[in-house]
Order: structure tokens, then C-alpha cells, then sequence
């Protein structure tokens, strides 16, 4: 189902993950999502689960900047279990790459060898071929001691010679190394295939960039046996239709598209929360700045040497610093219930009202001498400096007044 967004250079690719039930398909993908996770911050889907046998399927988005692209991989495994026929051959509809995740236990060649089988059918009834679609087997549980030599696992198994990886997938072994390969296979087939590329040099930068995006690290926590998904970092959708009168395949086509759908939101979501938290990292970093610019403007309000006051545009004293406390003889109290006319004498009253008013309408600052009385009756000359305040639309909300002596 490759398809090409040529307005943002966007490629996306299907992988499937096919094998037996419990083979450990599930498994590769909770390991793949602990060791991508770091950089890509992907989520893991799992839809509908029971006992931790995958019920529907499970689905990681992959998105990897790749030379100038985007290539967004889906990750999907399918439900081994024999009776989900029609559930693995929807999800298998439209893959370009697959891995078959083969169980290592002697007791279980059968079974590999049914589901391959299996695997051709559905292929087949997708209109894929299981010749030349990139593949690439795994070999799980290599720890456990009944296992079949691996000559014997591909002798039986690997019919066409492809690419095939020993995996213990509960501690993380083998499982980038097969993913690594299936990713730089079915990218470089759809490649060849749609001629996306043609010069061979722009071809191994993206082979070398996809290898450097997908390194072998360790894993931070090897995945418990038998632990559920519930516990860990996945999210778990259900699939609730209304069916009405449609056929088997129909509701599953609905359903894998309404998943996908709820994937594709939650990861939305997901990032969205991400903007949000540094957008208030911002936010805070700004109000930080601004209570540092309030505490030294407040310092240099009240540490200053002259007398300032701030002036409502009624007229009231509304702050008033200590210098003004010293000079005049009214407490910041005391001076917060008088209006700034009452400390000048009755012959600068009418200069003082000129003045305010053309601050306020010019909204610029003037300087002037007004004659001015402190508390205990004193005359004192001042020279006046008159500024507004304005909001954020420029109207004066309030004049400071700065004073100082002739
Ligand atoms: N010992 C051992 N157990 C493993 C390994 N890989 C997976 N398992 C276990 O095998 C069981 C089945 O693994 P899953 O990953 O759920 O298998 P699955 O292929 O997704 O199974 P279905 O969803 O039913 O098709 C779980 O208990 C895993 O912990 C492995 O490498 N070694
Ligand atoms: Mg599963």
C-alpha cells in the first residue's frame, strides 16, 4: 500500500509482522517500541487483546526523517491463532514487507510450517507475492532448550533464500537486527520499484541514514514473560461497531480503518500535548522574566532618591515611594486617600490640571515647576515630571509623577 505525498516528500510502508500464535510477533514489537521510543516518541497500539493473545492486531507508527523525506512506516502484527483467518489477510492487504516470526520449539515446525503456508495463501489473496515481497524470518526463542537447529529451521522454512535472524525476542536479541533489515529492504524495493530515487549515491545516503536512525542498543528492560500489555507503556483500543448488514470482511475492513483512525488521533493528541507543554515551558520562563523585571522595578520605585507617585486618571494617589514619605510628611497610607491636587498650592492648581490633561490626551511626558505643601503646611518648589501609563492599546491608565527640588 505504499503511497507517496509528493507535496511533503512523504512516504508511508507497511510491515507486517506474521507467524504462529505465541510465536512472539507481539513481543518484537513492545521491544521495538522501548528502543525507538527514545527518539521518536511512537506509541504502540493494541487493538483488542485477551490473555495477551493478540485478538485484532497491533500497531506501531514509525515516522523517520530520512534524507529530505519523511517515511512513515505502520507497524502491524497479525493474530496467529488459526481461527482469525480473515482478520490476518485485511491486515495483511496492502503490506510491503513482512516478517515471519517462526518458533524456534521442535514441537512447533508444524505450526511454522502451516502459517507460512498460511502466509502464501493470504498473499496470494491480496494479489501479493510471496516471491518477491521483501521478507525476512526470525527464528525466536533461541533460549529455550528444545529448539531446532537452525540449518534444520531454514531448511524448512526459508524457501527462497531470504534474509533470517536467531531471535530471543523477550530479551531484545535479534529483534532490530530483523526489523533493520525489512525496513531497509521494502524501502529500497518500493524505491527500485516507483523509482523514487535515481541516482545510486542518494540511494546508499539513505540506506546509511535509515541504518544510523535504527541502532542496535540495549534494551532498557528486558520484556517479562507472559507480562501484560496492560502494565506497560501501550495503548489498548477496542473496536465498537455498528455492524448492521454487512459481511464478515466488510466489518473487519471498518474496523481495522476505525483503529487506525483512533491510532492516528491518539498519536495526534499526543503530540499536541507535547507543543502544549513546551508552549507553557515558554510561558513560564516569560512570567519569570517578568517577576524579575516587577521586583526591580518595585526596587527602583521605592529605593529611589526623589519623591514618586503614581496618579489614577481621577486624580488619586495611588503608590507613593518612601522618598515621598520623607519629603512630604504622608504615609503611603495616609496618601493613598488624597488626591495629588491637595499637595499642590491653590496657585499651581490650575497649571497642575493643564498639565495632566495634556499628558493624558497627548500621552506624552512634560516637565514643569509647581508650587507644592507638605503635610505640616511647608511650601516647597519642585520641578515635576509628568509620564502616562498606557494599556496594551495605548489609552493612559494612570500618570507618575516624579519629583525633585529647585
Ligand atoms: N522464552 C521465550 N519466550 C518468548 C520469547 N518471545 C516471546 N515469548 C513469550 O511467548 C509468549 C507469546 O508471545 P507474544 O509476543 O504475545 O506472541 P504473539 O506471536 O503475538 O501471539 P498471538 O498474538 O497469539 O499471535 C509470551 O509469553 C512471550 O513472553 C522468547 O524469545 N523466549
Ligand atoms: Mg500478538
Amino acid at each position: 500500500m505504499v503511497q507517496f505525498n509528493s507535496q511533503n516528500d512523504e512516504i508511508l510502508i507497511k510491515i507486517v509482522y506474521y507467524g504462529p500464535g505465541l510465536s512472539g510477533k507481539t513481543t518484537n514489537l513492545r521491544v521495538l517500541h522501548q528502543l525507538i521510543n527514545q527518539e521518536t516518541h511512537t506509541e504502540l497500539f493494541s487493538v483488542d487483546t485477551m490473555e495477551d493473545r493478540t485478538l485484532f492486531f497491533d500497531l506501531m507508527p514509525v515516522q523517520l526523517p530520512v534524507s529530505g523525506r519523511t517515511l512513515k512506516f505502520q507497524v502491524y502484527t497479525v493474530p496467529g491463532q488459526v481461527h482469525y483467518d480473515s482478520t490476518r489477510r485485511i491486515i495483511l492487504s496492502g503490506a510491503d514487507g513482512v516478517v515471519f516470526v517462526a518458533d524456534s520449539q521442535a514441537d512447533k515446525m508444524a505450526e511454522n510450517v502451516e502459517s507460512l503456508n498460511n502466509l502464501h495463501k493470504n498473499l496470494n489473496a491480496n494479489r501479493l507475492n510471496i516471491k518477491t515481497i521483501p521478507l525476512a524470518l526470525q527464528f525466536n526463542k533461541r533460549d529455550l532448550e528444545n529448539v531446532a537447529a537452525i540449518q534444520l529451521m531454514n531448511q524448512r522454512l526459508n524457501f527462497r533464500n531470504c534474509p533470517s535472524f536467531p531471535a530471543t525476542a523477550v530479551t531484545g536479541q535479534g529483534v532490530m537486527d530483523t526489523f533493520r533489515r525489512v525496513v531497509q529492504d521494502a524501502t529500497s524495493y518500493l524505491i527500485d520499484k516507483y523509482h523514487l530515487v535515481r541516482d545510486p549515491l542518494e540511494k546508499e545516503r539513505i540506506r546509511v541514514e535509515l541504518d544510523n536512525l535504527l541502532p542496535d542498543r540495549e534494551m532498557m528492560e528486558p520484556i517479562q514473560a507472559g507480562a501484560r500489555l496492560e502494565d506497560e507503556n501501550v495503548t489498548t483500543l477496542s473496536y465498537l461497531g455498528d455492524e448492521g448488514e454487512v459481511t464478515e470482511s466488510e466489518i473487519l475492513e471498518k474496523a481495522v480503518k476505525a483503529a487506525e483512525d483512533s491510532a492516528r488521533l491518539v498519536n495526534e493528541v499526543k503530540h499536541l500535548n507535547a507543543e502544549l507543554a513546551e508552549k507553557n515551558k515558554e510561558l513560564n520562563s516569560l512570567l519569570e522574566e517578568n517577576r524579575y523585571i516587577r521586583k526591580f522595578l518595585e526596587s527602583v520605585f521605592h529605593h529611589a532618591g526623589l519623591p514618586i507617585a503614581t496618579i489614577s486618571r481621577r486624580g488619586i494617589i495611588t503608590n507613593w515611594n518612601k522618598a515621598a514619605e520623607q519629603v512630604f510628611g504622608y504615609s503611603k497610607v495616609k496618601a493613598k486617600e488624597l488626591y495629588f491636587s491637595e499637595l499642590v498650592s491653590e496657585t499651581s492648581v490650575l497649571d497642575l490640571q493643564t498639565l495632566v490633561s495634556l499628558v493624558t490626551s497627548k500621552n506624552q511626558t512634560l516637565i514643569s515647576k509647581l508650587d507644592m505643601v507638605t503635610s505640616s503646611g511647608k511650601s516647597l518648589h519642585q520641578s515635576c515630571v509628568l509620564s502616562p501609563i498606557t494599556d496594551d492599546n495605548g489609552h493612559v491608565t494612570s500618570i507618575t509623577a516624579i519629583l525633585s527640588p529647585i
